[in-house]
């Protein structure tokens, strides 16, 4: 499998799960509330705000081209309307350490974590978060602007908003409940698009879109009416309502809709996060959602999610209307084992190579993630990396799967060699019809 010669081939992460000690943010308080799996703390979390630099020479190493990160706002912003020069010296710092190893940033501003003090005024609850958020983007981008070509608003809205007000695993909503999400959704939108053009106006040339989680929801028996019916409305909710939304400029509220000034079209690319398949089953045996997978399901550490690479074919193809260029922005999976992740990725890739053959624009791929980090509430629980993280003494083991990802990033291709070596089960799958590869 042949990936076009400008492929991004990159890993991502995010600044609260990697850089340690982020004691300005909503989610250390809730670490101190006890609300993490086992009480875990971030702590030092993979050191990078002392040294991301190391994870970044492993990146080059492996031949990656491109890397999604993101900012604290609470870092960079501790205190309403103080900035923190020595915050933004620092982030100057990575992001040029990153360019002079070949490695482009794509800049997230908004990836699940607040400031302490936005929460203490309603943050998405309350309208002046909107200004909030503009004067801390243009900061931002006139701060960093000239070493970032790629934006991402907001990292998956939908999931913080299901995990802030509906299910109360994420800090600490102001309120909770249907209507607060709505009124949180709202003032996403209107956040993202005051940051859309915040940065536009600065940066014209800069590609802004967002990254938007895109599971897929399925009928947990095809013939019950009320599964098929409950996986469309989730369906709807989840994947298609904020689409619609930043392509048309208008909010839908449950009562009626309502036009959001300079929304309409205000994304430049789509990020495509996808992980996973849910079912939907009536009645609901715990929430709406189905966490129980089909007895053939492959499922990942913690019960994180089934694999299900066809999703990923089947969420580029959702994305296809709205006519925008695509990032696969997060794809990967909890494995602290690495037993699933070499298979994993070739699955998943083969899938992204197909959609590019039939000439869908996939532009790049960023694998969930570089090194193991902390998992928001699930604390060290779900390991993600390519690089194994022990938090004792932040030594850093490279996975079988990191190997793979080495060889392809670095040759732009999928071989049959590759699955040979790292995941022979899929040969056939993968490459029907092969010629097995001589033995000497
Ligand atoms: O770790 C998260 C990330 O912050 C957002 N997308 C999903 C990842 C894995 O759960």
């Amino acid at each position: 499998m042949v990936f076009p010669a400008d492929f991004r081939w990159g890993t991502a992460t995010a600044s609260f799960q990697v850089e340690g000690n982020n004691s300005n943010s909503d989610w250390w308080r809730w670490e101190e509330n006890g609300r993490i799996l086992h009480n875990h703390r971030s702590g030092l979390a993979s050191d990078w705000w002392a040294n991301a630099e190391r994870d970044l020479d492993m990146a080059a190493e492996l031949g990656n081209n491109a890397h999604r990160l993101s900012l604290e706002w609470s870092r960079i912003e501790p205190e309403p309307s103080r900035f923190d020069q020595a915050a933004l010296t620092r982030y100057r710092e990575i992001l040029t350490a990153m360019l002079a190893r070949g490695i482009e940033p794509m800049v997230t501003l908004h990836h699940f974590s607040n400031p302490i003090w936005l929460t203490e005024k309603k943050d998405f609850n309350s309208d002046i978060v909107v200004d909030y958020f503009k004067r801390y983007v243009e900061k931002v981008v006139d701060t960093l602007g000239d070493l970032v070509p790629k934006w991402v608003t907001i990292n998956e809205p939908m999931v913080y908003i299901a995990f802030r007000y509906l299910t109360g695993e994420f800090p600490e909503p102001s309120q909770t409940g249907m209507i607060a999400a709505f009124q949180a959704m709202r003032n996403m939108l209107r956040c993202h698009a005051a940051a859309f053009h915040a940065i536009k106006e600065r940066q014209p040339q800069a590609e802004v879109g967002l990254a938007k989680n895109i599971p897929i929801i399925q009928p947990f028996e095809e013939e019950n009416w009320l599964d098929g019916w409950m996986s469309r409305r989730l369906h709807y909710l989840f994947n298609v309502l904020w689409m619609r939304s930043m392509t048309n400029g208008r909010f839908y509220w449950p009562a009626g809709r309502e036009k959001v000034p300079h929304l309409a079209n205000s994304y430049d690319f789509i990020g495509i996060n996808y992980y996973s398949r849910y079912y939907t089953q009536f009645p609901p045996p715990k929430t709406f959602v189905l966490q129980e997978w089909k007895p053939e399901a492959q499922v990942t550490d913690g019960n994180y999610g089934e694999v299900y690479p066809e999703g990923l074919f089947q969420a580029i193809n959702l994305m296809m209307p709205y006519k925008k260029p695509i990032y696969i922005t997060e794809n990967g999976c909890p494995d602290v084992k690495d037993e699933i992740r070499p298979s994993f990725i070739l699955r998943h890739l083969r899938e992204v190579w197909r959609a590019i053959s039939f000439n869908f624009p996939i532009m790049g791929y960023y694998h969930w993630s570089l090194v193991d980090n902390f998992e928001w509430h699930n604390g060290w629980t779900q390991r993600f990396g390519l690089l194994a993280l022990d938090t004792d003494t932040q030594a850093r083991t490279l996975r079988q799967s990191g190997h793979l990802y080495g060889e392809i990033c670095k040759t732009g291709t999928v071989s049959s060699e590759m699955v040979e070596k790292y995941a022979p089960q899929l040969m056939d799958t993968l490459f029907p019809g092969h010629n097995p590869t001589p033995r000497m």
